[in-house]
């Protein structure tokens, strides 16, 4: 898909966060195409089932080409593409349960692997589309139409998850900071590998935490979220754990793995160093033949 589906006609709710990135990822992509001459048709986006993943459908301006698969996969899919044509960056678009509850499984392999990739994934805390059911980073005790007792699984905590699945290029930002969000997308899209950006994206029909993020001084409540300070060394592994760990929103660069080498490189190295031979499909089948 390199042109808007005009027949689909989903809408996001009024100030859902999803909007901040969908500009963000439009911004990064335009930039990326003056600055660095790469056109935005040169990025595939692999989106996942949810409002999340519907961004896919309602990026505006120069469209990259996109695949709308299904709920929990977009990992897979983007192995798929990558393996035909590493050459294409591949973005994916998911949301909190798509990614880390159904999809969750697909993040240790690929991580491991190190699939040049980079999901952009917007967390709000909650099942969006399919109305308001509890996710993995819905918060303990949240009553919601699945966890009519209150929730009884501890919240994951997915910035911890990320690290040690072994992603070697983290961030966390919000989706109100869209001009860095966009800086971030497109550094994590120019890492040689595996790479989160992991965005605080509220759903206001949902779980509204818009307030929970920024806090409010005048009624002494502490703002979940946090500047990453100017010291951090994003190349510290131990440092983005600590950071991850501070059970609220720490928002910039958490880590970034020097030495990443990824999938297709490795490949590329381990057929030279074999001495792989590329046979013809009519020597493939030959071969096969009893
Ligand atoms: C295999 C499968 N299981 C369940 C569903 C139903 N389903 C669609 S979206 C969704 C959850 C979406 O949550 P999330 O990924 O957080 O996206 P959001 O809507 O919150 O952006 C579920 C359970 C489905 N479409 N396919
Ligand atoms: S239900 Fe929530 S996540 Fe879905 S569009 Fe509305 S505000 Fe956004
Ligand atoms: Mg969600």
């Amino acid at each position: 898909m390199s042109k808007r589906n005009p027949d689909y006609d989903f809408k996001w709710c009024p100030g859902c966060g999803d909007f901040g990135v969908k500009r963000a990822i439009e911004s990064a992509l335009v930039q990326r195409s003056t600055e660095k001459q790469e056109s935005v048709e040169h990025t595939v986006m692999v989106a996942g089932i949810g409002c999340s993943g519907n961004l896919v459908h309602l990026q505006e301006g120069p469209q990259p080409f996109g695949i709308h698969g299904i709920h929990g996969r977009t990992l897979p899919i983007a192995y798929g593409i990558k393996s035909g044509r590493p050459d294409l960056n591949v973005l994916i678009v998911s949301g909190d349960g798509d990614f880390l509850s159904i999809g969750g499984e697909h993040i240790g392999p690929q991580a491991k692997r190190n699939l040049d990739v980079t999901a952009v994934v917007m967390d709000n805390g909650v099942y969006g589309l399919t109305k308001g059911q509890a996710s993995p980073t819905t918060e303990f005790e949240a009553v919601t139409p699945t966890t009519p007792y209150g929730k009884l699984d501890d919240r994951m905590s997915p910035l911890e998850t990320y690290l040690s699945a072994g992603v070697g290029y983290l961030a966390s930002t919000l989706s109100t900071q869209v001009k860095q969000m966009a800086e971030l997308i497109s550094d994590a899209m120019d890492h040689p590998g595996f790479a989160v950006v992991h965005v605080q994206s509220p759903c206001t029909t949902y779980n509204d935490t818009y307030a929970a993020l920024k806090g409010n001084a005048k009624e002494g409540i502490e703002p979940l979220a946090f500047p990453i300070p100017d010291d951090h060394d994003p190349e510290d592994f131990m440092a983005a754990v600590t950071l991850a760990r501070t059970g609220r929103v720490p928002v910039g660069l958490l880590y970034r793995r020097s030495d990443s080498v990824p999938a297709h490189e490795r490949l590329r190295a381990a057929r030279e160093r074999v001495g792989v031979k590329q046979l013809s499909v009519d020597e493939i089948l030959t071969g096969m033949a009893i």
